[in-house]
């Protein structure tokens, strides 16, 4: 059989992918909501899961997050190229190959926390699964080469091959707490079963539309200019997000 694992690599560098882990389905914690592999492609057998670095000066940059969505938007183009190409590697070999969204579109629920999206596989539970990183403090998939400063994605394959699953310290994240301190919104405890408090964050992320109350919503609706050239920007350019503290000011892997 052909060495899968070092033709897979070989791809995902190509298409600039910093890091490549590989694990086999069986062994990927369920997420919540639960939606296991198997569901989005029977027989899956394998997970390759690519990571993109992003720039650490684009997340640093005093003016803000606008670069960074930038530079994120580029790395989900880094992973989904990089996905496609590995899936039609190995769909020539005569294996199928599926690549869950690495960002929207998602699915909403309804929670009696409120609303909660959630994609349809864990690309965290995944990069854990297969030795890219371990869960930190700050609910992201840290890393010891770039810290939580990554994008993730996963390519679920019925192909079967021999891989490496690197050993990581289980000490990476060290608890020194600065995700929670630096959250504008005090939406992360890592004491709680769910460390993210998700309306929390996404209610101050995904502003300048949301805001923190209902009130304070409308008034941003209301100032007409605003809504319509933020509306335009948004759409045209996919421009949706305006925090990143908690991957900005973790120390692990920081240069
Ligand atoms: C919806 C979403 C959001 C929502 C909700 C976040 C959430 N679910 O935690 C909002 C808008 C709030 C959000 C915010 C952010 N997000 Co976001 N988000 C996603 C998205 C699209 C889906 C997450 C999801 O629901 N997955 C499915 C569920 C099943 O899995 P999960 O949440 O990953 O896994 C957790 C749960 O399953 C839980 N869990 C496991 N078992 C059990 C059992 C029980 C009983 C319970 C209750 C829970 C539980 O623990 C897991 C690990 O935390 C993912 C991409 C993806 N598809 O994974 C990006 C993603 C998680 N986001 C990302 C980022 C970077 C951010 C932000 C920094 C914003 C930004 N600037 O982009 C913040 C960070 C918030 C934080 N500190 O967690 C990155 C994280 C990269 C990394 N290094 O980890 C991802 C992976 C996108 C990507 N492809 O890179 N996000």
């Amino acid at each position: 059989m052909a060495n899968f694992a070092e033709a897979i690599r070989e791809i995902a560098v190509l298409h600039d992918i910093d890091l490549v882990g590989f694990a086999r389905v069986d062994d990927i914690q369920w997420g919540y909501p639960p939606r296991p592999a198997e569901d989005l492609l029977p027989g899956a057998k394998t997970v390759v899961v690519f990571a993109a670095a992003l720039l650490q000066g684009s997340l640093d940059c005093p003016r803000g997050t606008k670069g960074a969505i930038k530079d994120s938007q580029v790395a989900y183009d880094r992973i989904q190229n990089a996905a496609a190409a590995v899936g039609r590697y190995l769909e020539r070999n005569n294996y199928l190959s599926y690549f869950p969204p690495a960002s929207m579109p998602t699915d909403a629920y309804k929670q009696k926390e409120g609303d909660r999206f959630a994609g349809e596989f864990s690309h965290r539970q995944a990069a854990i699964a297969a030795g890219v990183g371990v869960k930190g403090w700050n609910n992201l998939l840290v890393t010891p080469e770039y810290g939580p400063r990554v994008r993730i994605g996963s390519l679920l394959t019925t192909a079967e091959f021999d891989f490496e699953i690197r050993e990581l310290p289980p000490d990476l994240c060290t608890g020194c707490g600065r995700c929670v301190e630096a959250c504008p919104v005090k939406a992360l405890d890592p004491h709680r079963e769910l460390y993210l408090d998700q309306p929390k964050c996404k209610n101050h992320y995904i502003r300048p539309f949301l805001d923190h109350t209902m009130w304070q919503t409308l008034k941003n609706v209301l100032k007409v200019d605003f809504f319509f050239f933020t509306a335009l920007q948004m759409l045209l350019e996919g421009y949706y997000f305006s925090c990143a503290e908690c991957q900005r000011v973790c120390p692990v892997g920081k240069k």
